[in-house]
């Protein structure tokens, strides 16, 4: 799709020209596809045909668990992005797809150029795929037809009509053998649409999912089912809005989305979606327009891992310790966007596809909206009163470029953004909100509280578990070409002595560029620091390094202990930051294969090799983290929480790019 249109009054002429200047530029290259453009419709079901069609084709029950565009080499990208032809005949068009076979996992790749499997590999690690949504949906099913589930169900005096179950991933607590399982949690609906709110307490149902059986069983315990009055999460204000829903008016925009890349004032940039990060962001570059030249800043930028463990050790929530992009996937979960609650009016909306369990294309339709935002904000401004009779007052407002999607993982809705301001910032964002996840207990006031409880008691017989997110980011920042360095510059306190002044102190950065990984590894919080990518071959005309900076989110590093098993599982939640050397098969935090995983592959693992990232290709690695402690106005449904980082340039222009 193709939109162009005329610009928001807001943006003064100086820029709107900028505007038109760049869009005539880039209109006079012709459009063509993009090496890391997520496989289309008609790939992702060559893909199926050309598996099909191999010796996997004959074997029954064949499973698809992940299908993405095989990263082609970043050189071969970087080639492709420098040249004045935009040629992508040389970068062969390849699949990443994970199947299951006969109790084996499968890594194949798929070359769709010559229409056969290029590559074969059984996966013997440890650790397992993500579900398919059919097993998801069976295993959520079985405890409905089990007798002894049926009998737990009248011994409560309910009714199995109203009963609905969910699945849970079910972690690794130190098993020497493991299966792919699930343990399926059920809730009552009975007069409540707000599922998480009535759980059925004190049962666990463990599902081996090879073979989609019950394997265990245990009613441990009875709690009172806590009432349902008050649960209900349609307001009626949220139900006459999502009626008014209203078809996009792309006449507004000023912003132009030809395939997958977007311009928009001074930014150029790629939109992806794959099932397991959702959105990715990639090639974005900034015009400079004293270079007059676009510049590199990110390569690629997309949610890498969650992790969400809850606190409560007892045997129904013990293993509730979630990584949500590995195990089920944070593209899977996207959810198709609502105009005017999810994104304004003038947002463009693009579709998302993956493949289905049985390799088949789904579509999300509108999966991502992108939408031009004035905040209200003040991008910059001043009064002088300096100047003899005159007062000089000038600004402008903040109008910014916004690409969101929402992925609804279970209870929780995260809403992911990524947002381009013309000043070269990139701010990136998650909104967390939904339903929390509750816990029936016998108390209806906290003065009856007689056991231990985990969290905070939000409504009668209802306490809300105590829980962190840890959303991860993989940032592969290229801040004018792939040799960077990073920087701790810590501001330290300096005595003033010898100035002749009565000052007793000051401040001053001390910076040391990190030599090797063990350097990169950040836990924030403790000192005050600037967090900088530089480039050490680019400096401005004033002759400092060009480079970015990271201002980080709120550090939150996990409080689990070192040998608590979910710890070690995501052990790279323990600092905030990290750095590494780029490596195409280094992406996902927590490990490729991260239901069941044991903590071998992943971030902290790699990092303990003590590579050399001084003026190298290098990637940074940063959570957004929350401990959650509920409070009663996150009942039924909880009011968004803001986390984000920002990336800001720092030296990186010869002066501010918004005047
Ligand atoms: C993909 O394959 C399915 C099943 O053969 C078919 O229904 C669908 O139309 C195909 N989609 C595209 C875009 O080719
Ligand atoms: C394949 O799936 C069907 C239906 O679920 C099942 O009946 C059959 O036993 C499975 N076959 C194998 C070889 O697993
Ligand atoms: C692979 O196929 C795509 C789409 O059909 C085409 O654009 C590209 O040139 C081909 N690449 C090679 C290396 O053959
Ligand atoms: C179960 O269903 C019956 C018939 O619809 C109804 O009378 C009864 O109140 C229900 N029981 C509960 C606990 O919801
Ligand atoms: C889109 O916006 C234009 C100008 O604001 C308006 O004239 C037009 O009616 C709108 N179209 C729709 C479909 O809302
Ligand atoms: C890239 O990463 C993988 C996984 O960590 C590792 O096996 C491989 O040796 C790495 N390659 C290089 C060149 O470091
Ligand atoms: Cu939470």
């Amino acid at each position: 799709m193709i939109m162009r249109s005329r610009f928001d009054k807001a943006v003064p002429m100086i820029v709107q020209s900028l505007i038109v200047f760049i869009f005539l530029r880039l209109n006079s290259i012709n459009s063509l596809p993009h090496p890391l453009d997520p496989l289309s419709p008609v790939e992702i079901n060559k893909t199926r045909d050309i598996v099909e069609g191999s010796y996997l084709g004959a074997i029954p029950n064949l499973t698809y668990h992940f299908v993405d565009v095989e990263e082609p080499d970043k050189e071969h990208v970087l080639e492709w992005l420098s040249s004045n032809t935009k040629d992508i005949s040389t970068i062969p068009r390849q699949a990443k797809v994970v199947v299951r076979a006969e109790g084996d996992t499968h890594e194949l790749v798929v070359d769709l150029n010559k229409s056969s499997i290029v590559s074969d590999k059984i996966y013997t690690g440890h650790g397992y795929p993500p579900f398919t949504f059919n097993e998801l949906f069976q295993a959520s099913k079985l405890p409905l037809t089990y007798s002894k589930f049926k009998d737990s169900i009248t011994k409560r005096g309910l009714n199995l009509s109203e009963v609905s179950c969910v699945p849970f991933t079910v972690g690794w607590f130190g098993e020497q053998t493991t299966k792919r399982a699930l343990k399926v949690s059920c809730f009552y609906r009975g007069g409540s649409v707000n599922v998480w709110a009535r759980p059925i307490e004190g049962i666990t149902v463990l599902v081996d999912v090879d073979s989609m059986q019950i394997t265990a069983y245990n009613d441990r315990y009875v709690a009172p089912l806590p009432k349902p009055e008050g649960t209900d999460f349609q307001s009626s204000s949220s139900n006459s809005r999502a009626k008014t829903s209203a078809s996009c008016n792309v006449s507004d925009v000023g912003f132009n989305v030809d395939g997958h890349e977007v311009k928009w004032a001074n930014w150029v940039f790629h939109v992806g979606f794959n099932a397991r990060a959702g959105m990715i962001i990639s090639t974005a570059s900034v015009f400079d327009s004293k270079r007059n030249a676009y510049r590199r800043v990110l390569y690629r930028g997309h949610v890498s891992e969650t992790f969400v463990p809850y606190m409560d050790p007892t045997e129904e929530w013990y293993f509730r310790t979630f990584m949500d992009a590995g195990e089920f996937g944070f593209g899977r979960a996207a959810d198709t966007l609502q105009p005017r609650v999810d994104c304004p009016s003038n947002a463009v909306y693009m579709d998302g596809y993956m493949a289905g369990p049985n390799g088949e294309v789904q579509q999300v339709p509108r999966a991502i909206c992108i939408f031009e935002r004035n905040s209200g904000n003040v991008a910059w401004r001043h009064m002088e009163i300096n100047n003899p009779q005159k007062v000089i007052r000038n600004g402008e407002a903040e109008i910014s470029l916004v690409v969101r999607m929402v992925a609804t993982v279970g209870n929780y809705d995260y809403v992911l953004d990524w947002e381009f301001l013309r000043s070269g910032s990139i701010k990136v964002g998650v909104d967390l909100t939904g339903i929390m996840e509750m816990k029936a207990v016998a108390y209806k006031e906290k003065k009856e509280i007689e056991e231990r409880v985990f969290g905070t008691l939000v409504s009668e017989n209802t306490i809300a578990n105590y829980h962190d997110h840890h959303i991860t980011y993989y940032l592969d920042l290229d801040i004018d070409d792939n040799r960077n360095s990073f920087m701790n510059a810590k501001l330290q306190r300096a005595r003033a002595t010898g100035f002749g002044t009565p000052r007793k102190s000051y401040w001053t950065i001390v910076g040391e560029i990190a030599k090797r990984e063990a350097e990169g590894r950040i836990r924030l919080g403790s000192e005050p620091a600037e967090l900088l990518i530089v480039n050490p071959n680019r400096r401005t005309k004033l002759g400092n390094e060009v480079g970015y900076r990271l201002i980080p989110a709120q550090p939150v590093t996990s409080l689990l202990s070192d040998d608590d098993y979910p710890q070690i599982r995501a052990s790279y939640t323990k600092y905030d930051l990290w750095v590494t050397p780029y490596n195409r098969s280094e992406r996902w935090a927590g490990g490729f294969y991260a239901d069941r995983s044991r903590g071998d592959d992943g971030l902290a693992v790699w990092s303990q090799r003590n590579r050399e990232i001084e003026n190298r290709d290098i990637v940074l690695w940063h959570t957004i983290g929350i401990h959650h402690v509920p409070y009663q106005e996150d009942f039924p449904a909880m009011p968004a929480i803001h986390g984000g980082f920002e990336l800001r340039p720092a030296n990186f222009f010869e002066s501010t790019p918004l005047l």
